[in-house]
């Protein structure tokens, strides 16, 4: 039988575990990458294990989220990470030098190679080729260190592409169509492959357009073969000598197979507020539209950004709307100023935005109160753009130019002949803003720069043998990390300040949540399927930790925050019987007899809801390693446990 692309990259970096369907593996980790809003964590955590320098064959440390210097605090955190990158040996992505998928897709991710991140979108580089996963950030030292990475073996899926896109469809209603097709809990426990005849007829930075928003399927990852298409992009970026080629096996068995026709997709777009609610752009023409926001780790390349360009050529943005534009990386911005598209951008009336995450993540650029907003963004979670009632709709670049100028959303397959676009040969190569680090022996001289906002992390406990508390809360289904732990402009600034962030946690949910649970000395949380789907962002597990949450019990969990809870020493458990989470109200006190023994070898534990007596049976699904982790009180008591 032979191997799928992901068998065959995991085949070649399993450190231990076997390649059997549900069972632990550990990967041995080629490469990582961080975020300024995840790494300040990251890089205090790396410090803990004191390594002196990275183990891995190329670990970058970006500077993309937290770019809008209102304080101090994101300066600060900027200059923490340049001063422990340069130490430890990290190559440093400054700020300016653009989002660090696209960049990283640019000049460092590798076909057939290992890469984890920080952040939820590492799977971008899946469109090289590359098995990019998003990790939380303690994960991420722990592989900087060289420790393996742990996941689950997931399943099979694979997309078959047929025939080709038709003018004005893009990369992006691929991606719309699978989630329409799958949901955001469709990827959960698997690897999206895509083959088939259609994959030659898209570019590297279509591919990842396509592999970035697998995050929103709930995937471990998407990946891409590494073909001739691969080398060619390659080829224009210099690093034609890091192209090798990675096929899935003719013979190759997938678990799940679903086909799309290229040539049959039309425009589509997710409507609020979850990128699976899809409908096609037809059937929402006309309606009056605020602002349109073009860019993000998604759709920010040369080809997105020259399509947009020409699309404006000439034309004068509606008055009514408001368009920002962030291209994805220094090196398209330069390009653009280079050939004169980004002329053609500013004459439209666009304001153009660094090349930064921006108002994908609420950094600036909220919409009007109630105003619609067109994104060709990956996350349209309630309140992410800062503006709680906004509807906010993702739509690939095609629609949201053609919608910025008639004011109205509009079906861009209407306006004839797409402008055809050619891409240059070879692209504009200029790493100065990546700062290399001091070499081993210069090491030591490098001074790591603290600022003020950087706060102790919370350590947990190891759990009582009883426990004995109050439901702090009850959530419903699909409860994103945006929920858990928000972002935005106010509160990103305080990523490494958990006491300061904990007076925002699941406020968009219930605004006392911060002020309850600390009155309550902490508790349980309960929550429906999907429990922590979004981002990476272990703030979402380390805020909770602090205002005293012992144990999540949702009807089930988002892998990488399943990952992040057991690391922090919270422990996950899912409801033996989906129906049994009507039994349970907020407020109830509750107890879990022998909570202790039960993480320690149980497959089962039964909460008690004291009022009624309702004894509900509650699933550990647990690796042993994940046991004394919990019992340890978390990975960092587990890994100081292991010296
Ligand atoms: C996001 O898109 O939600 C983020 C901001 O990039 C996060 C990381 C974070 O919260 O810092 C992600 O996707 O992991
Ligand atoms: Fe940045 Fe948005 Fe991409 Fe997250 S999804 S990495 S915030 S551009």
């Amino acid at each position: 039988m032979g191997y799928t692309i992901a068998q065959k990259i995991i085949k070649n970096h399993l450190v231990c575990g076997e390649m059997v369907k549900g069972e632990e593996i550990g990967l041995r980790i080629d490469q990582t990458l961080t975020q300024d809003a995840t790494g300040t964590m990251a890089y205090l955590q790396f410090e803990a294990m004191g390594i002196d320098r990275v183990k891995t064959e190329l670990s970058v440390a970006y500077i993309d989220h937290n770019t809008l210097q209102a304080g101090f605090e994101n300066a600060d955190d900027h200059r923490y990470i340049q001063t422990v990158a340069k130490k430890h040996g990290l190559r440093f992505s400054r700020p300016g030098n653009g989002i660090c998928h696209q960049v990283h897709l640019e000049r460092f991710a590798v076909p057939g190679k290992t890469l984890i991140g920080s952040d939820s979108h590492t799977p971008t580089a899946g469109g090289i080729g590359m098995l990019a996963m998003g990790a939380g950030g303690l994960d991420v030292a722990v592989a900087m260190g060289g420790g393996t990475y742990y996941i689950t073996m997931p399943k099979m899926i694979k997309i078959n592409l047929v025939g080709k896109l038709s003018s004005y469809v893009g990369a992006k209603d691929v991606i719309l169509e699978v989630l329409r097709m799958l949901s955001v809990k469709g990827g959960v426990g698997a690897i999206v492959e895509y083959g088939g005849e259609g994959v030659k007829t898209l570019s590297v930075p279509q591919r990842a357009t396509i592999t970035n928003m697998g995050a929103e399927l709930g995937a471990t990852t998407s990946i891409f073969p590494a073909d001739e298409v691969t080398k060619a992009f390659l080829k224009a970026e210099c690093r034609e000598q890091d192209f090798t080629p990675v096929y899935a096996d003719e013979d190759a068995v997938y678990d799940e197979e679903y086909t799309v026709d290229l040539s049959k997709l039309q425009p589509l777009a997710a409507c609020p507020h979850s990128p699976d609610n899809v409908k096609p752009v037809a059937e929402l023409v006309g309606t009056k539209i605020n602002q349109v926001c073009i860019g993000s780790c998604t759709n920010s390349s040369m080809l997105d950004m020259l399509t947009v360009a020409a699309m404006l050529k000439g034309k004068t943005v509606h008055p009514d709307v408001s368009l920002s534009i962030s291209p994805g990386s220094k090196q398209v911005y330069n390009m653009l100023a280079e050939c004169g598209a980004l002329a053609d951008l500013i004459a439209a009336g666009a304001r153009i935005l660094e090349c930064a995450c921006g108002p994908c993540i609420g950094m600036g650029f909220s919409p009007q109160s109630a105003g619609v907003s067109l994104r060709t963004f990956n996350r349209n979670f309630l309140a992410r753009s800062g503006t709680k009632d906004a509807q906010v709709y993702l739509v690939s670049p095609e629609t949201a130019a053609a919608s910025a100028v008639t004011g109205v959303f509009t079906d861009p397959t209407t306006l004839g002949k797409a402008p055809k676009i050619k891409l240059p040969k070879k692209f504009m190569i200029n790493d100065n803003l990546v700062e290399l680090p001091a070499s081993v022996e210069d090491a030591d001289k490098v001074v790591v720069e603290r600022g003020p906002n950087i706060k102790p992390i919370p350590v947990g406990q190891a759990p009582a043998e009883d426990l004995i508390c109050k439901l702090i809360l009850k959530v419903g289904d699909n409860i994103t990390t945006d929920h858990i732990m928000p972002a935005g402009a106010k509160i990103l600034p305080y990523r490494s300040n958990v006491p300061k962030l904990s007076e925002f946690c699941f406020t968009v949910c219930d605004k006392d949540f911060p002020e309850r649970a600390k009155a309550e000395g902490g508790g349980v949380i309960l929550g429906g399927v999907n429990y922590g789907q979004g981002s990476s962002r272990e703030h979402a597990a380390l805020v909770p930790l602090y205002l005293g949450v012992k144990a999540v019990v949702a009807k089930s969990f988002a892998r990488i925050h399943v990952a992040n809870l057991i690391n922090f020493g919270i422990v996950p458990m899912t409801l033996e019987n989906p129906d049994d989470y009507d039994k349970i109200s907020q407020d109830d006190e509750i107890e879990i007899k022998g909570f202790a023994s039960a993480v320690a070898g149980a497959d089962q534990a039964i909460l008690v809801v004291k009022k009624t007596g309702v004894e509900v049976p509650l699933k550990l699904s647990l690796t042993a390693r994940q046991r004394e982790m919990l019992l340890a009180g978390g990975c960092l008591n587990y890994t100081k446990l292991q010296k």
